[in-house]
């Protein structure tokens, strides 16, 4: 079935004009509300106001535009049924065979500093949904029926398609349109319905404290299939990937994998370990990650240096890992790479001699990451009949609000290892001890129940490697609760500490710095990490 009438109304105008005016040329009539008809007007297109075609004016602000039988009835009378069409004959209604609509900024509007309930309750679109709702539902069959678009992004998809030989929409298409709009649409709902959750009677428009979200007493959590992968952590659990919709930022906010084989379960926790870390870097970093930690991280001049000082960590670990760059990877970075067994490799982009070399490695996951500030919402994590829900770790004490708390303090050289250590001891699962020297891990303890443990599988791990630990920087996750962990990190040969401090036995930790004759600097924030 042609499509012959298109109603557009959106509040994202991204693209509009230009789409509405390929859909003028196909021969399609438009249809328009008050804001979006304006703009098509002025584009030089003829449009149709809304109000107009029914008769009955925009009323109440705008909350009521779009609410009338000859609108939800064009788009919902069935195009298979002789019955409906005759219906909408003896109504005078037109068929609407296309909806463009996105509805209005309500997440947007919450998350600006200060909005008021007024401002939120007018976000809160009723009439855009219950037009998305109507068209998807009559996406139709073979034969026809409405096309329902809410993403600018798939403009470009219908029109190649009313481009082809059907000169219309295929049913495959629609139905994938229409499954959007619906997700859509309960992820819209679910936002307010946690807005409002968050409020209270006796302050309802109730401001959210500096830097955090209010909790919701509700949480809709909405996001797409967007893989179903062969296993899960083990070959006897099953596994997909969800893409939580609207996407968040990070590694999953638009990665696009150029070659090698399909993502496994591990691979993609892992290659967000790893993208998170590197990420975290101004300089120049390559990260290697095994089971979700850091196996060896190194920043350099060149992307390649850093491969081979990281690499140099621990090459035992290093093999199969899952490895991250914050700068385009090089022909020579490449090569470096492929010289071991490497599952995925993560950068921002990669040059055209890069691509050639990775490609004699069929197998190797390379994917492009967009490079971003943002961080997700939330943290979430299940336990057994829930979630436990938190900010993200993304609390960066300035070193400025460092403090040296030893007689000694470090030299500018010993700063600089220590402010790298205790940035990739953030990534590495707690109890974590990373030692550093010259811009490289040297030694990386992660996950033990006991900080003592880590400090001494750190410096067993470098020793493996051949590394020395002498006149090294040490990061500790967390504090030493007692000073076993630090001589633990002095015998190994630390010059320096950087740990967060707040222990009952603070004083007891310093004094054996002192001792011991190095320097020590206190953060104020802990990275347990789990
Ligand atoms: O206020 S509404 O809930 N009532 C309506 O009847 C209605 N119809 C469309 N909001 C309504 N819309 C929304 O208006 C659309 O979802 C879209 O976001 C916006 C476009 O308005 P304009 O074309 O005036 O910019």
């Amino acid at each position: 079935m042609k499509i012959q009438t298109a109603l557009i109304s959106v509040s994202d105008k991204t693209g509009i004009v230009e789409f509405a005016k390929a859909l003028a040329q196909r021969g399609v009539r438009l249809l328009s509300t008050g804001g979006t008809a304006k703009l098509l007007a002025q584009a030089g297109l003829a449009v149709t106001e809304v109000a107009e075609h029914t008769g009955s004016p925009e009323i109440l602000d705008g909350r009521v535009k779009t609410l009338h039988p000859k609108i939800h009835g064009g788009l919902l009378a069935r195009r298979d049924s002789a019955e409906h069409l005759d219906t909408l004959r003896q109504h005078g209604i037109d068929r609407i065979d296309m909806l463009v609509v996105n509805l209005y900024p309500f997440r947007e509007t919450i998350a600006k500093p200060g909005c008021s309930f007024a401002d939120a309750v007018e976000n809160i679109d009723i009439g855009g949904p219950a037009m998305l709702r109507a068209a998807a539902k009559n996406h139709g069959t073979q034969e026809g029926g409405v096309t329902v678009i809410i993403d600018p992004v798939d403009y470009s998809r219908v029109l190649a398609e009313m481009d082809g030989p059907s000169g219309t929409t295929s049913y495959g298409l629609r139905l994938e349109l229409a499954t959007k709009a619906y997700a859509h649409t309960a992820s819209y709902d679910g936002a307010i319905a946690a807005y409002l959750s968050s409020l209270t009677e006796a302050e309802p428009a109730q401001e959210a404290a500096p830097g955090r979200e209010p909790w919701p007493r509700t949480l809709t959590l909405q996001a797409q299939r967007h893989q179903v992968l062969r296993y899960g952590e083990n070959p006897h659990q099953a596994a997909a990937f969800y893409v939580e919709t609207p996407v968040g930022p990070g590694l999953l906010g638009g990665y696009r994998q150029l070659q090698g084989k399909e993502l496994s379960y591990n691979n993609i926790a892992d290659a967000d370990a790893a993208w998170e870390c590197a990420r975290s870097f101004d300089t120049p970093v390559c990260v290697i990650v095994k089971h979700a930690n850091p196996c060896g991280v190194a920043t350099a001049a060149t992307s390649e240096q850093a491969y081979r000082q990281a690499f140099k960590t621990d090459p035992t670990s290093a093999f199969g890992g899952i490895i991250a760059f914050n700068r385009p990877v090089d022909g020579a970075t490449a090569r470096a790479v492929t010289e071991q067994f490497a599952e995925v490799l993560l950068a921002p982009s990669y040059s055209g001699e890069a691509l050639a070399v990775f490609a004699a490695k069929k197998n190797l996951r390379v994917l492009e990451v967009p490079q971003g500030e943002a961080h997700n919402a939330f943290d979430l994590k299940r336990v057994g009949g829930g979630w436990l829900v938190q900010t993200p770790d993304d609390h960066q004490v300035p070193p400025s609000e460092f403090k040296v708390a030893t007689r000694k303090a470090p030299s500018d050289e010993q700063m600089r290892d220590l402010l790298f250590a205790w940035k990739v001891a953030k990534y590495v699962k707690s109890n974590a001890i990373v030692f550093a020297a010259g811009g490289m891990t040297v030694g990386v303890g992660a996950g033990q129940m006991s900080r003592v443990d880590s400090a001494r599988i750190a410096s067993i791990k470098a020793g493996n490697a051949g590394l020395s630990l002498a006149g090294s920087a040490a990061a500790s996750d967390a504090f030493f609760p007692f000073r076993d962990g630090l001589d633990v990190v002095v015998d190994a040969g630390a010059s320096c500490v950087i740990q967060p401090g707040g222990s009952i036995r603070d004083d007891e930790v310093i004094a054996a710095a002192d001792e011991r004759g190095i320097a020590m600097v206190l953060t104020g924030a802990r990275h347990f990490r789990h």
